[in-house]
C-alpha cells in the first residue's frame, strides 16, 4: 500500500447509508483506507467521541453577486468560504449571474476571476440565465454545459431577472437536450408587483410588507406553472428554497405522478417566521429574503417534506448583506419601501448546526438523512458523485468532524461571514462541527480558520445522475 499521509482515528464514521466505528486513512488528498485500525500514518487526528462525516456541500450560495445600484454583498469568496469551512462545509456552489445584455461566458469568466486563489473550500458554479437570446441558447449554453457548468437557475420574478413563460420553455427545452439541471425560483412576477404596489399605496412600506407582498399563493402558483412547463418538455427540474406547505404539496403531487421534480429547502423555513420581519424600527430588514419565512404550520409542512423525502437537498441560500450599512439593508431608500431592502440573509455558516440540532438532536431525522440532505444528494444531483459527498475509498477526503453533544449559542461574534449580524442570534444548538478537512488538509479547527486561502479549487462538473 502507498504511504498514508493522515489517519483520522477512533471516530464514528457516518454516511448516507451507515454508521460504524472505523479509522480513515488519507493519501494524496483522497480516502485510501477505512479499517478497524489505520496504523503508520505520517500524521494522526484523534476523533474519539466525534462523528466523522462527509463535509457539507452547500449547493445554493450567493457570493459577490451584483445586487442593484449602490448595494454590495457582504461576502467575497475568501470570507464566504471561510464561513463555509467554519460551518463544517467542504464545497459551496455559488452562482455566476448573467446580467441582461451580457454574454454568459463573460459572466462565468468574471466570477472565476473573483474566486480563483481566494477560496478556503472548493467551489463550483451554477449559472443564472437572465437573457436567453438565440446566441445564448444556441451556442453559449451548450458549450458551457460541455465545459462542466451543468446546472443553471432561472427566475420567475424580479425586474432584472424574470423570464416569461415562453423563455422558460425555451430554456427548459435546451436543458433537456443538453441534459443540464434547471433550478427554478418559483414566485410569480405579476402577482408580486400587484401586491407590492397595493401595499405601497396603503402605506405598508415597512419590512414586514415584504412578507405580505409575496404570500404562499404566489409561490404555489409559480411552482405549479414551472412543474407544468417541465412536464411539457419532459425535463428533470429542481425547485429551490421551498418555504411552506403550498409549494411543498405541489411538488409532492408532481412527484407522486412520477414527474422528475426535485426540491430544496433551507434553514430559514424551519426556524424563522414572517413575524421576524416585524422587528421594531428597521430590525425586520435583517430577515428579508425570498420567499419569506412563513409560520409555525409551514415549518411543520417543511419537516413533513423533509421526512417524507419530498426534499432532496437542504441548502442555505446564503445571500448576505450588512445591516448597519448604506450599501446593505439600511441603504438610503430602504425606509421608503421594503422593495428597496436587499433580498437575502447570511446562512452558510449556520446551515448545518441548525439542521443537525433541529433534525438529529431533536429526533426528527436520522444521521443518515442528515448526511443525504447536507452532502451526498448535492453531489449526486449536481454531478460530483462519486468524487464528493461520501466517505468511501477513492472519494476526496472532504470530512467534517462533529461533536454531537456540544451545546453552542449562535452569536455574530463567533461567526466568520462578512455580514454584521446573523438571523440566528441567540439560537441554541446541540451538535457542532469542530474540524473541517478539504482534500485531506485541515482548513478549520475549533472555529479557527487554518491554512492559506487558495487551497479551495474551482471545480467543473459532470451531468448529474438526475438530469441523466
Ligand atoms: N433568491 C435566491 O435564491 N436568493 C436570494 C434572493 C432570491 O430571490
Ligand atoms: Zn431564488
Ligand atoms: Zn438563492
Amino acid at each position: 500500500m502507498s504511504k498514508i499521509d493522515l489517519a483520522i482515528r477512533g471516530g464514528t464514521v457516518v454516511t448516507a447509508s451507515d454508521t460504524f466505528r472505523a479509522d480513515v486513512g488519507i493519501a494524496d488528498g483522497r480516502i485510501c483506507l477505512i479499517a478497524d485500525e489505520v496504523k503508520g500514518a505520517a500524521r494522526e487526528i484523534d476523533a474519539r467521541g466525534l462523528l466523522v462525516m462527509p463535509g457539507g456541500i452547500d449547493s445554493h450560495v450567493h457570493i459577490a453577486q451584483p445586487s442593484g445600484p449602490g448595494i454590495v454583498m457582504a461576502d467575497d469568496f475568501a470570507s464566504a468560504t471561510a464561513a463555509a469551512a467554519a460551518g463544517g462545509n467542504t464545497l459551496v456552489m455559488p452562482f455566476a449571474l448573467q446580467q441582461r445584455g451580457q454574454s454568459l461566458r463573460g459572466a462565468v469568466e468574471a466570477y472565476r476571476t473573483k474566486a480563483e486563489g481566494e477560496c478556503h473550500v472548493d467551489a463550483s458554479f451554477h449559472l443564472i440565465v437572465s437573457d436567453p437570446t438565440p446566441a445564448v441558447l444556441g451556442q453559449e449554453l451548450p458549450a458551457l454545459v460541455k465545459d462542466g457548468y451543468t446546472s443553471f437557475k432561472v427566475f420567475m420574478t424580479y425586474d432584472d431577472l424574470v423570464l416569461d413563460d415562453r423563455q422558460l420553455l425555451e430554456v427548459f427545452d435546451l436543458a433537456r437536450r443538453e441534459r443540464a439541471l434547471v433550478m427554478v425560483h418559483c414566485e410569480g412576477y405579476d402577482a408580486i408587483r400587484f401586491m407590492t404596489e397595493r401595499l405601497e399605496r396603503s402605506g405598508r412600506t415597512e419590512p414586514y410588507g415584504h412578507a405580505l407582498s409575496r404570500p404562499e399563493i404566489v409561490e404555489r402558483e409559480a411552482a405549479h406553472r414551472a412543474i407544468s412547463h417541465a412536464e411539457l418538455v419532459d425535463l428533470p427540474m429542481m425547485i429551490v428554497h421551498v418555504s411552506g406547505r403550498e409549494a411543498m404539496e405541489q411538488i409532492r403531487w408532481a412527484q407522486r405522478r412520477g414527474l422528475k421534480v426535485l426540491a430544496e429547502t433551507c434553514p430559514q423555513y424551519i426556524t424563522l417566521t414572517a413575524d421576524d420581519l416585524k422587528g421594531l424600527d428597521m430590525e425586520g430588514a435583517k430577515y428579508v429574503c425570498s420567499p419569506p419565512p412563513r409560520d409555525a404550520e409551514s415549518q411543520k409542512a417543511i419537516w413533513e417534506g423533509i421526512v417524507q423525502g419530498v426534499f432532496q437537498t437542504f441548502s442555505s441560500d446564503h445571500c448576505p448583506f450588512r445591516y448597519e450599512a448604506a450599501d446593505g439593508k439600511l441603504n438610503p431608500k430602504a425606509r421608503s419601501s421594503f422593495r428597496w431592502v436587499p433580498n437575502g440573509i447570511p446562512g452558510v455558516e449556520t446551515r448545518l448546526p441548525v439542521l443537525f440540532s433541529e433534525g438529529v438532536s431533536k429526533g426528527r431525522i436520522s444521521l443518515q438523512r442528515f448526511v443525504e440532505l447536507s452532502a451526498t444528494n448535492h453531489a449526486k444531483i449536481y454531478g460530483l458523485y462519486p468524487r464528493k459527498g461520501s466517505i468511501g475509498i477513492g472519494f476526496d477526503a472532504d470530512i467534517a468532524l462533529w461533536d454531537p453533544n456540544r451545546k453552542e449559542t449562535i452569536r455574530q461574534e463567533i461567526l466568520h461571514h462578512g455580514a454584521d449580524y446573523t438571523p440566528w442570534e441567540g439560537f441554541e444548538v446541540t451538535g457542532w462541527p469542530v474540524m473541517t478537512l478539504v482534500r485531506g488538509e485541515v482548513v478549520m479547527e475549533e472555529g479557527r480558520i487554518v491554512g492559506a486561502k487558495g487551497h479551495g479549487g474551482i471545480l467543473q462538473r459532470e451531468v448529474g445522475s438526475y438530469a441523466n
